[in-house]
């Protein structure tokens, strides 16, 4: 019986040829896997990508030929509210912008390829911590192949260029191959009829650094014309701090999460550490979070903040709101 793959299945296998690095072979499995039509006739095919797979993850697990552990450096562990990461073309200033936002110390330089692999930094913000990734350059000669599931894995990406640079549309152009190799859309740009299965919608925005030497800001104005409207554009200078509080509040924004303190009966709120769950998440989901016990045996919660009135009784299918006050009754 003939397999009938798809176009969609054997643009996944091409990527899967040629994938660099060890999670690049994973996720194009999957994705072939999800892609594969399921009859008769290709059950052989499934159970042969089963089996790949299972190697792939088994090496993962015990290391590769040889002992050593392989890590991939496209894999930074996601910590705080969410992770965005920051790509662009040589010295646009990325590692600029995550020393700005961030506690962490990147080598700044003004030379090209100064970075050379991922750097995370904590984004203070308000009560809570957004993750900043540096990365390498992007550029249409080179670009680290690990990349592809940097911005995959990502919640958000920030693509950061200079605008009074002369080669701004290659550098966009470098830009926007690299989201589609990851498959990365922007969340705010409409999905065509027939887009794969295998997008993750994503906030993608759009940072023009260096507003210091822009004077009245022509060059950014043309470079958000290149862009289009369905990257949302931000004007900073990561050196003067010019744009920078804008920023870093859009970046907890679109992330859609939702912080919430947690309060025992007869206590005071937990402001100091809040829970953050994304938008959308009920109480429920909150008692998960904070016990399992308590999640199994929730009767109600009360809740201060946007309900009705203070202290308001709701059940566990209640929708929280960011900076809800949340007591938990089991
Ligand atoms: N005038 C001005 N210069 C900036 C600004 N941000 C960065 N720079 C300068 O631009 C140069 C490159 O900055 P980096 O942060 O190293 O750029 P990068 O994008 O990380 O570059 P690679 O790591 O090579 O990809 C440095 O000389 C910075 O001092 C800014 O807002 N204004
Ligand atoms: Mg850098």
């Amino acid at each position: 019986m003939p397999a009938n793959l798809t176009p969609q299945y054997r643009e996944a296998e091409e990527r899967f040829r040629e994938a660099a690095t060890h999670e690049e072979k994973r996720v194009a499995l999957h994705e072939m896997m999800a892609l594969m039509p399921k009859h008769k006739g290709t059950e052989k095919l499934q159970a042969d990508l089963r089996r790949r797979l299972a190697k792939l993850e088994e090496e993962a697990e015990h290391g590769a030929k040889g002992g050593a552990r392989r890590v991939d450096p496209g894999h930074v562990r996601r910590e705080g509210a969410g992770q965005w990461v920051l790509i662009g073309p040589p010295n646009a200033g990325k590692s600029a912008l995550l020393a700005a936002l961030t506690h962490a110390r990147p080598e700044v330089a003004p030379y090209p390829f100064t970075t050379h692999a991922p750097q995370p930094g904590m984004m203070p913000f308000e009560d809570v911590q957004v993750q900043l990734v540096d990365t390498p350059a992007v550029a249409a000669a080179h670009t680290e192949p690990y990349m592809v599931n940097l911005v995959r894995n990502a919640d958000g990406v920030l693509v950061v260029l200079d605008p009074t640079a002369d080669d701004l549309a290659e550098s966009l152009a470098a830009c926007r191959g690299l989201l589609e190799r990851g498959r990365v859309w922007p969340r705010e740009k409409p999905l065509p009829p027939e887009a794969s299965p295998l997008l993750v919608m994503r906030p993608v925005h759009l940072v023009l650094n260096k507003a210091d030497l822009d004077g009245d800001g022509t060059f950014a104005s043309l470079a958000r014309e290149s862009a289009g409207e369905e990257l949302r554009g931000f004007t900073v200078s990561a050196e003067h701090g010019h744009g920078l509080e804008e920023l870093r509040g859009r970046l907890f924004a679109d992330l859609g999460r939702v912080r919430i303190y947690a309060k025992e009966p007869g206590k005071k709120p937990d402001f100091a550490r809040p829970f953050v769950l994304e938008t959308g998440s009920t109480v429920h989901d909150l008692a998960r979070l904070v016990h399992k016990d308590i999640a199994e045996n929730l009767r109600f919660a009360r809740i201060w903040g946007h309900a009705r009135f203070d202290g308001q009784q709701v059940d566990r299918h209640h929708v929280l709101a960011d900076r809800d006050v949340v007591e938990l009754h089991a």
